[in-house]
């Protein structure tokens, strides 16, 4: 069964908080990117993990030469137990964030083809080789996306590494498209499905459910 990742991209340090109390006992892993760290400084992350005691990644989607990415891993990885980072720009830059990740025994995920529609245009034509690539270099996970199944299966095949997709919920990704293609290493991002719904601890649970039932 896969697991469950919360993406936290709410933009208010104390409603972030609240929505991790509501859900903790459902979600395996916290996911907080930009807007939220951007509003509330990197420090909530120390703050999440002290409430929930889970795995949180920083998706900054790191893309930049390897010098700048190994800052920007040093200052992120101080705090939290995984960062994202972009394939597209090379081997040398990924490996730069993955050194620094070595030493303090922390996970790099790698992106290949994202979620949304315009993914297409760019991103699917190199995806396969970004898959080989993160194969090669034995980053810790990849991102590929809920919202094309056939693209998640052929991406997890050519990796062979634990895959954490994106698009359930709110992009149209469907649980039951995607979860005889996953197994219990891979996680399964949900962002506003939960966190604007209602009962976000409801809409948890609701997920965590239908993970567990695949
Ligand atoms: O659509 P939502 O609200 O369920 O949120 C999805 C989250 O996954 C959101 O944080 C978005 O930035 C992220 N995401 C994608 O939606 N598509 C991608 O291809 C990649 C990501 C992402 O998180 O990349 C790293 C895992």
């Amino acid at each position: 069964m896969p697991k469950l990742m919360l993406a936290l991209d709410v933009l208010d340090r104390d409603e972030a908080l609240k929505i991790v109390e509501d859900v903790k006992d459902y979600v395996d892993a916290i996911k907080v990117g930009y807007p939220l760290v951007l509003s509330a400084g990197l420090k909530i992350v120390e703050e999440i993990k002290k409430l929930c005691n889970k795995e949180v990644i920083c998706d900054f989607k790191v893309a930049d030469i390897p010098a700048t990415n190994e800052k920007i891993a040093k200052i992120t990885l101080k705090y939290a137990d995984g960062i994202i980072v972009h394939g597209f720009v090379g081997e040398d830059s990924v490996k730069a964030v993955q050194d620094v990740a070595k030493e303090l025994n922390k996970k790099v995920i790698m992106v290949t083809e994202m979620s949304h529609p315009g993914a297409v245009q760019f991103m699917q034509p190199i995806a396969d080789k970004l898959a080989e690539m993160a194969k090669k270099l034995k980053v810790d996970a990849i991102v590929a996306p809920s919202t094309r199944p056939e693209r998640l299966k052929e991406i997890k095949e050519i990796a062979k590494l634990p895959v954490i997709t994106p698009g359930v919920g709110a992009q149209g990704g469907k649980v039951e498209d995607i979860i005889n293609i996953l197994d219990e290493n891979d996680y399964v991002i949900v962002g506003r499905a939960i966190y604007l719904s209602e009962n976000p601890k409801e809409a948890a649970k609701k997920y965590k459910e239908m993970l567990n039932k695949g």
